[in-house]
């Protein structure tokens, strides 16, 4: 920050403290001169933070990791001053609304912000947030009889559940990564736990944990029996495509292992926390020979190229009379995995705050799955670009839901069989009951089953942060919710005193709120039936692509859209949704009816089926055949992890003799895994610095 600015910024604090001493500020002018002087400096701090973010996240190296850390204080040091000034303002009897958000919105500070006062706690804090990020950004599960061959998350081990059905390689692929990430996790989280809900305390009294703080990003009061009941109405679609996935899947990988009124087995569902079926399209095809969605196979024998397909997604864009990407964001992005170095490869959109710099970081693959993230990361730039003209505290979506559900109504358009046609990805479209069966199952594998995940993802963090899940049942109570809701159960049993499977999901190590995941896929349904309506579709909704009308009609749809974007959240959200929808209210009613013809036909698939699960059953497994060990009493089968851990698993022992003979990695696992030696040198010298009290 140049001098000159720092000194006039301290006699405004002075001035402001001074004040306050007498009484409150309450004039609205002084009040528009603080905000656009608070603006300009928030520009600044946030931009510098972001620019050091980026470069540790796409070079995890202690170097960088310490400039981010840096960074990150004099961010929380900046909120912190600038909330304290805000609260010297009479803010809460100002007259003009704008005026008294953007107050509010200052005053309301984040988590590590209120740390300050205790720097060791924010440092803390921060260490443990920066090593499990990269716990899990560095996590490898190498190969059981060949230890120095490792898989990666991105793209190893995603290929490996995504592109083979092999019963048993799908499991160590499934159990590997749990057993490298997960349990180097599971003691960390609870002080984290801990640290944030202090944080969030310290705070803002009212909210008594962080649940209740993410929660407040809504302002929705009734915003849990909101969801719920949304969930309700969803789950009987959830349920009938689950019988009849599960009923192909018998077909596929045998009775045996598969009950016909049980969970399906977790790993077999072609990602690795089961959320999106997309990739199982080739097993639950209902009219193989019809038009098949499945157009990664075209992709990669017409040569696509991941550049290709940011600029498919940008013209769509374009085409719809939004924003294009701007020459720094192609100039500056990091598009795919970089050869030479570890990075954060977990797919992310930026917002450097200046206005102006905008971009993407992702190590993307030619495939129909990552198009669809491109455009999902490309609606959260749209979104920057459109309310860049905001004050700093209105550059948000109007709820986080709305942020998550740009990206994804555009790509709801350029799914269609018809569209895909027009960017030269399916050769021939018929227009048959069959081939729209196809096209919607195609869609439900990424749509509807993503739902319970979407749901119980923060169900259970909100548990973990208000308390009623302790650090004691936190992978028991993971396991519970993931059977209720998802109806899936793990390949092997779980040992829940090593076993941290929440933390094998990116956003709980990193710290990133879910449910904004299931508010957007409700909302994105309902924006896309009303700028359909807009853009002059009529018939089934699956079969509206929002482009496909006249230039006029395009852009009233694009004009929309964009006309709810700029709000940015200078506006409780029902208004923001007004603009787009005319109405004010979350509604189901819009997905329901968009698969409405899948739901018919999955009701006539699964006449004799059962709907729903028995949460007791478990899937046999041969111990020797999947990497176990038998202990040798006999007694029980110690999964590949548990061998050589310097943990008794068997009463007799046996698990942790011989260990020499036992392919190992760093941790001792068996079968599993390494966070790389660089990784564990990072986190040993950040604890190092912080016991020394080097870290500023
Ligand atoms: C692939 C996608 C997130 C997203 C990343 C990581 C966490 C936040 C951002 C934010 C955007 C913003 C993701 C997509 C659907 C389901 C979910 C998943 N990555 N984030 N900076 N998804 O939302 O884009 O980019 O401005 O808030 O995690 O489970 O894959
Ligand atoms: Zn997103």
């Amino acid at each position: 920050m140049p001098a000159q600015k720092e000194i006039l910024y301290l006699v405004f604090l002075a001035l402001a403290v001074r004040t306050v001493r007498l009484q409150l500020i309450g004039s609205e002018d002084h009040g528009w001169a603080f905000i656009w002087d608070y603006n300009g400096r928030a520009e600044q701090v946030y931009y510098d933070s972001m620019v050091a973010r980026w470069n540790y996240n796409t070079n995890l190296t202690l170097e960088n990791s310490l400039k981010q850390d840096e960074a990150n204080f004099i961010e929380a040091h900046f909120d912190k001053q600038a909330a304290q000034i805000a609260s010297n303002f009479d803010w809460q009897n100002f007259n003009n609304t704008t005026l008294k958000r953007l107050f509010r919105k200052i005053t309301l500070l984040g988590t590590a912000v209120n740390h300050i006062d205790q720097a060791r706690e924010a440092r803390e804090y921060n260490n443990l947030l920066a090593e499990m990020r990269l716990i899990y950004s560095t996590g490898k599960v190498c190969e059981y009889h060949n230890p120095s061959s490792c898989l990666s998350l991105n793209p190893d081990l995603s290929d490996c559940l995504a592109n083979n059905h092999n019963y048993d390689r799908l499991r160590f692929c499934w159990e590997g990564w749990r057993d490298a990430v997960g349990r180097k996790l599971k003691d960390k989280y609870p002080r984290f736990v801990e640290l944030s809900n202090q944080a969030v305390h310290q705070g803002v009294p009212n909210w008594t944990d962080t649940g209740a703080y993410w929660r407040s990003w809504y302002e929705t009061a009734d915003f849990q029996e909101q969801l719920e009941n949304l969930y309700n109405q969803l789950k009987p679609l959830y349920n009938n495509l689950h019988a009849y996935v599960r009923k192909k899947l018998r077909e596929q990988y045998g009775q045996d292992k598969i009950s016909a009124t049980g969970p399906i087995p977790a790993h077999l569902l072609g990602n690795m926390w089961s959320q999106s079926w997309s990739n199982i399209y080739d097993l639950v095809e209902p009219y193989p020979g019809k038009t098949s969605i499945d157009v990664t196979s075209k992709m990669l024998s017409d040569g696509w190229t991941v550049d290709r397909m940011f600029r498919i997604s940008d013209d769509f864009f374009k085409e719809m009379g939004l924003i294009e990407m701007p020459q720094n964001f192609w100039d500056n992005s990091m598009f795919v995995k970089p050869a030479d170095r570890e990075v954060v490869c977990h797919a992310s959109a930026w917002d450097f705050y200046n206005a102006h710099d905008v971009r993407i970081k992702m190590c993307s693959n030619v495939s129909m799955q990552d198009l669809v993230t491109i455009h999902h990361e490309m609606g959260h730039i749209e979104y920057y670009l459109q309310y860049k003209h905001q004050p700093v505290p209105f550059r948000r979506g109007g709820n986080p839901g709305f942020h998550e559900a740009v990206g994804d109504l555009l790509a709801l358009s350029v799914s269609t069989p018809t569209h895909l046609q027009t960017i030269g990805l399916l050769d021939t479209v018929e227009d048959d009951n069959e081939s729209d069966i196809n096209f919607l199952m195609s869609m439900a594998l990424d749509k509807i089953s993503f739902l319970p995940f979407g749901y119980l993802m923060d169900q259970w963090r909100w548990g973990v942060f208000n308390g009623s899940i302790t650090p004691a049942t936190y992978n028991q109570e993971w396991w519970k919710l993931r059977t209720r809701y998802q109806g899936i159960v793990p390949p092997v049993p779980r040992n829940n005193d090593k076993d941290f499977d929440p933390g094998c999901k990116y956003h709980v190590p990193a710290n990133h709120p879910y449910m904004r995941y299931f508010v957007s896929y409700v909302l994105q349904f309902q924006f896309h039936k009303a700028l359909c309506e807009t853009s002059g579709h009529t018939g089934p909704l699956h079969k509206c692509d929002i482009s496909a009308g006249t230039e006029a009609q395009k852009a009233a749809a694009g004009e929309k859209l964009a006309r709810m974007l700029q709000m940015g959240s200078s506006q409780e959200w029902p208004d923001a949704m007004e603009v787009i929808t005319g109405q004010r209210d979350m509604s189901a009613q819009p997905i329901v009816d968009y698969f409405q013809p899948l739901i018919d036909w999955l009701e006539q698939q699964n006449q004799g089926e059962t709907l729903g699960w028995d949460d007791t059953w478990t899937p046999p497994y041969d111990c020797e055949a999947t990497d176990g060990f038998t202990c040798k009493d006999g007694s029980r089968c110690v999964r590949p992890g548990d061998r050589c851990d310097g943990v008794n698993d068997c009463a007799d022992k046996s698990d942790e003799q011989n260990c020499s003979i036992v392919p190992t990695g760093p941790t001792g696992g068996a079968a599993v895994s390494t966070v790389t030696n660089f990784a564990s040198t990072v986190v040993c010298v950040l604890v190092a610095l912080l016991m020394v009290n080097l870290v500023p």
